[in-house]
């Protein structure tokens, strides 16, 4: 038994994640986390809500809410939704917790004694109506490029040219409309990522197993033009972790908080802490420090692509620049994109299937299925509803679904709703446990790798063996001339049911849990070996016939919901 620590990328509070986002971490992080623990190891999966920055600020404003009461409210839905998912998250934190403001301005104080923080003057845009400086963002005003009159201080979303705040013709606050705009001096604090820069290019080489798309977005930070930066881990902002050094003051840097992604990633560190005082846990530092126990945890991160450098370099350095025992990540698993219908999904927009509106339309274990089997590992992967409903119609309606019912029914019809006995095995029972093991080996091959579409493909590939085995073997035929060997086939097919049970748990843990229950069993265990599987439910075990498990999405449906889709959300 070994100790997985896993981590999610943390979502921002702002909004509801749309299906692209959920493929691309909290999803497969849930799948890898399932079946650790059903293969018997210890796992902390952890996952939270990342509340500060600008777009918090913004999202509360424009509903009207005070910004830690739009965070509490938006956490709760965030963490109803992920429950309705089937995240099987150990503890969802926020990175607004007291524990994570306590950490962030500890390692904030420890770089600072490593002699990793210098104070850097900039001038930036401040608002004398508003009493604050004002981020790019909340400024607006007319594009000198193309005369747009609602350019941001960061870019024109007209003509998408990059801008400074001060390019901006009519500057104007967004927050007031105020016009009395001034350029002050102001200090920040940036973390000297420069200096760390060697020790990390050699920990990333040393990264031989991990996806290239994680080291090659690593090593091209790295490497491209002057290098890895040094990045202002300070904000003019209210809403944040008040920047400190330790527990005292920091002179010169109050009203100021920690940068958004400075803090974030610290949280996966708080939220253990978090799961302790939440009473779900009873020791963190056994997880994160590796003076502590630690040193023989496994700790395996999942994100999208866009997320990898602040995982692969700016977190690695906060951590390796403290020179404490604090532990590494192991494993990056990173994602590529998941496009919607021809476009892209866009929070912004609001284009594509949100969480909350997947769940309103069908239950968890459809999405859960074919997002993974289209996991967008080596490429961006493309979201249409014709293939979703093919392929959910195919692979659970029609294989494993339709094995599932056919056997039962057919069992009870002419067995009663018990494990017949029936009698010995033969050569096609002989062949079938072979492809089992051939085809079990595999499987858990590509989920100890993460490998997420291959294990999909496999589990498919062993549910088609059961209907194969059915369709060859016909027992439906057999037994008007042999009910003996009917028997036995029948009995193969019931504990297939329940292989399938265990084997698909990690992939549609709610279908999962009803062919175990219709089994009777509480046996979770992972199968290794197909001879020992196909003998879990012994003769004279009682079984009943179980809901039908999936169904069939219909023409209509595809149709209704592709138009209910296709605008943006209101
Ligand atoms: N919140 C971005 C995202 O939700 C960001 C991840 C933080 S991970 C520490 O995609
Ligand atoms: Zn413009």
């Amino acid at each position: 038994m070994a100790r997985h620590l896993i981590t999610s990328a943390i979502p921002y509070i702002n909004g509801i994640k749309h299906l692209g986002n959920l493929v691309g971490s909290q999803l497969p992080a849930d799948l890898y986390a399932r079946y650790l623990r059903q293969r018997g190891h210890e796992v902390l999966f952890l996952c939270a809500t990342d509340e500060h920055g600008t777009p918090a600020e913004l999202a509360a404003a424009k509903e009207g809410k005070a910004v830690a009461a739009y965070c509490a409210e938006m956490h709760t839905v965030q963490a109803q939704i992920a429950e309705g998912f089937g995240l099987s998250f150990d503890h969802f934190g926020r990175s607004s917790s007291p524990q994570n403001h306590a950490l962030t301005q500890a390692f904030a104080g420890r770089l600072h004694e490593m002699g990793l923080i210098r104070e850097v003057s900039e001038e930036m845009v401040y608002s004398q109506t508003d009493g604050r400086f004002l981020p790019d963002r909340y400024i607006e005003g007319t594009c000198p490029n193309c005369g747009f009159d609602s350019a941001r201080g960061d870019q024109c979303d007209n003509c998408t040219k990059q801008l400074d705040p001060t390019d901006l013709i009519n500057p104007r606050s967004t927050i007031s409309g105020a016009t009395d705009l001034e350029v002050r001096t102001t200090k920040h604090l940036y973390l000297r990522q420069s200096a760390l820069k060697d020790d990390l290019a050699k920990w990333i080489d040393s990264k031989t197993d991990w996806p290239i798309l994680t080291t090659s977005i690593a090593k091209k930070w790295l490497n491209d033009g002057d290098g890895l930066q040094d990045r202002g881990i300070t904000r003019d902002l209210d809403w944040g972790i008040p920047v400190k050094n330790g527990a005292d003051d920091w002179p010169g840097m109050e009203g100021k908080v920690f940068y958004v992604w400075f803090d974030a990633p610290i949280e996966y560190i708080a939220c253990a802490q978090e799961w302790v005082d939440a009473g779900k846990g009873t020791d963190w530092e056994r997880w994160w420090r590796t003076d502590k126990g630690a040193d023989d945890v496994t700790y395996t991160q999942f994100m999208g692509k866009d997320n990898v450098p602040f995982h692969t370099l700016s977190f690695p350095a906060t951590i390796k620049g403290t020179q404490e025992p604090w532990k590494l990540v192991d494993y990056i698993k990173s994602f590529n994109y998941l496009n919607y219908d021809g476009g892209q999904f866009s929070t912004s927009r609001g284009r594509g299937v949100f969480m909350d509106q997947a769940l309103e339309i069908l239950p968890a274990d459809y999405w859960r299925w074919w997002l993974l089997s289209h996991a967008p590992e080596s490429a961006d992967a493309e979201f249409t509803w014709e293939n979703f409903q093919t392929d959910v119609n195919k692979d659970l309606a029609d294989v494993l679904g339709n094995f599932v019912s056919r056997i039962t029914k057919f069992c009870r019809s002419k067995f009663g709703e018990a494990v017949p006995e029936g009698g010995e095995m033969g050569p096609a029972e002989t062949q079938l446990m072979s492809d089992l093991n051939t085809r079990l080996a595999a499987y858990a091959g590509y989920m100890d790798a993460i490998e997420v579409r291959k294990a999909a493909a496999e589990l498919r590939a062993i549910w088609v063996l059961g209907n194969e085995y059915l369709q060859a073997n016909a027992p439906w035929t057999v037994f008007k001339t042999d009910p003996e060997t009917a028997a036995m086939q029948v009995r193969v097919g019931l504990n297939l049911v329940h292989l399938y049970a265990k084997l698909s748990a990690p992939f549609i843990p709610d279908a999962a849990k009803t062919m175990r229950d219709a089994m009777q069993t509480d046996d979770t265990s992972w199968p290794t070996d197909a001879q020992g599987a196909l003998q879990t439910l012994p003769a004279g075990h009682s079984f009943v016939v179980p809901e039908n498990l999936f169904r069939k999405l219909t023409d209509d449906e595809r149709t209704e919901w592709s138009e209910l889709f296709a605008g943006t959300r209101a």
